[in-house]
């Protein structure tokens, strides 16, 4: 297996990139699922710094993730696809001043699993550092995946069709009232005809070029490309597709595929696509953003260069500021009001009657994406006196089927470790005892093998409680590992200061 230092341009839980270039600086844009707030920003003005600016869904009454659920398929092999409704595959452009993005919110009713539909919206802002983003105009279509294309005076929107079969569509629209002007016309069927998805469109010496992702998210994951004179079609697949996959490879770098192509004002194009950085079958953040570049030959077709690695020019910063606003996410739809975050770092959690076990309701959760593959999170959790019937404590949570977390039950005075995989049947808790105390240190300690457990009292060395194999972690999945702090219960508040996340591991 190759080892390298190829790093993602924006690590953990960052797939279906989509960017565009205003005035020098590029933005990019991810799929969030069940997060709040959505639509992650981020910002490089040399692509290689990146940082995350904002978020383009950042206000409750802009759309409802209630029904983000997450649901288990089990293949024949044995294996589980983990998929959680929610936002997907957001594009970014930019058109006359003003920036777009529009997605799909996938509604999923945990009470009838399998029916899922999805709404499509477009939201856009005058100043994208403003963070200050329209309400959506919605318009329904059964599928995933739009994209926007500018053509003089005309705007189009191409889309994959979900269903038995997934395939292209183009409609044209009124991008101000969202309402459909000619279409939707089936305009690609795809090259491999499994999954086709992700469309994006570009003009380019009178053609325009559909850029899909084939194959399905995971090890099958490619991009491919066809032309046409018309953006109604007919559409002429490349002879040399797919242009980029990672399946067959042993590299490091695995399940490259949904990506949009940009320019960067110099001429040059590049792609940006997600991936997964895989060690012995475990890809512990989840799908991530990669960046490589394109170059077209006389024929005016595309290369893509392969992300490998060693030989690797493309360096990546990310600079994630963890005091950032913009840094904190929450589950589905939150009460904010039930959340403190102090200037002093302090935060005050109601707990709340569902546990992170819940698909629906306000959840007492917030944290932050893990960004780095090995690292260190800690909190401590202070006032814990009363024996109240509540349990507070720290997490590595995917979604309501996977999380790992060490946490205090009030009542019983113990600290419990608790790790759940319902799409792998690993189900573990254990409870220490611990004396009363009026604080208590959590400690979650990770690498690409190993996420381990400890707690200490006010005084005392960290004590180990359990380590759990990254392998029993790792599915088919959408989503990537949020560290989180909790507060489930009946009543009562938790109070936590000194929330490190991904510290430099002790
Ligand atoms: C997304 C689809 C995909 O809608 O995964 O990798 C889906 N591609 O295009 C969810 O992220």
């Amino acid at each position: 297996m190759e080892r390298c230092s190829v790093k993602p341009i924006i690590p953990g839980f960052a797939p279906d990139p989509s960017i565009c270039c205003i005035e020098g600086t590029f933005f990019l844009v991810n799929s969030s699922f069940h997060l709040f707030p959505g639509l992650p920003i981020y910002s490089s003005r040399d692509l290689i710094t990146w940082k995350h600016i904002g978020n383009a869904i950042n206000r409750p009454s802009q759309l409802s993730l209630k029904r983000a659920g997450t649901w288990i398929t089990t293949w024949d092999d044995g294996t589980a696809m983990v998929a959680t409704g929610g936002l997907y595959a957001p594009t970014i452009r930019h058109h006359r001043g003003v920036t777009y993005i529009i997605c799909t919110n996938v509604i999923h009713d945990s009470a009838m699993p399998g029916d899922e539909h999805s709404e499509q919206f477009i939201i856009c802002a005058q100043d994208i550092f403003a963070d200050k983003w329209s309400d959506p105009v919605v318009f329904p279509f059964p599928g995933i995946d739009p994209s926007l294309l500018f053509d003089d005076e005309k705007v189009y929107v191409q889309l994959c069709k979900t269903g038995v079969t997934f395939e292209i569509f183009n409609m044209e629209i009124d991008i101000t009232r969202g309402q459909v002007l000619a279409g939707p016309s089936l305009i690609w069927k795809g090259w491999s005809r499994s999954y086709t998805e992700g469309p994006h469109v570009y003009k380019k010496d009178g053609w325009y070029y559909l850029l899909c992702a084939e194959g399905g998210t995971f090890q099958c994951h490619m991009l491919t490309m066809a032309r046409s004179r018309s953006i109604w079609g007919p559409f002429e697949a490349y002879d040399r597709n797919p242009l980029s996959t990672a399946n067959g490879t042993n590299h490091y770098i695995q399940h490259t595929g949904h990506g949009d192509f940009f320019q960067d004002g110099q001429e040059n194009w590049w792609v940006v696509m997600l991936g997964v950085r895989k060690k012995y079958g475990r890809s512990i953040m989840g799908r991530e953003s990669f960046l490589t570049s394109v170059v077209w030959d006389d024929d005016g077709w595309p290369s893509i260069m392969p992300i490998l690695g060693d030989n690797q020019k493309i360096k990546s910063k990310f600079d994630q500021s963890r005091s950032s606003r913009a840094a904190w996410v929450y589950l589905r739809d939150p009460r904010l009001e039930d959340y403190h975050m102090y200037s002093d770092g302090q935060i005050t959690l109601r707990a709340s009657p569902v546990g992170l076990t819940s698909s629906e309701g306000a959840i007492s959760f917030v944290g932050q994406r893990q960004r780095e593959l090995k690292g260190t999170s800690t909190v401590t959790l202070i006032n814990i006196g009363d024996p109240i019937p509540m349990n507070a404590g720290l997490v590595l949570y995917k979604d309501e089927y996977r999380f790992w977390g060490i946490s205090y039950n009030f009542r019983n005075r113990q600290v419990v470790f608790e790790g759940i995989n319902r799409a792998s049947s690993y189900e573990m808790k254990q409870p220490v005892p611990v004396s009363l105390e009026k604080a208590l240190n959590f400690k979650i300690s990770y690498n690409e093998d190993h996420v381990r457990f400890f707690f200490k009292n006010s005084q005392g060395p960290w004590q180990f409680v359990q380590a759990v194999d990254t392998a029993v972690m790792t599915n088919f999945d959408f989503t990537g590992p949020i560290i989180g702090i909790f507060a489930e219960g009946d009543h009562g508040e938790a109070n936590f200061k000194n929330f490190i996340i991904d510290a430099p591991d002790d």
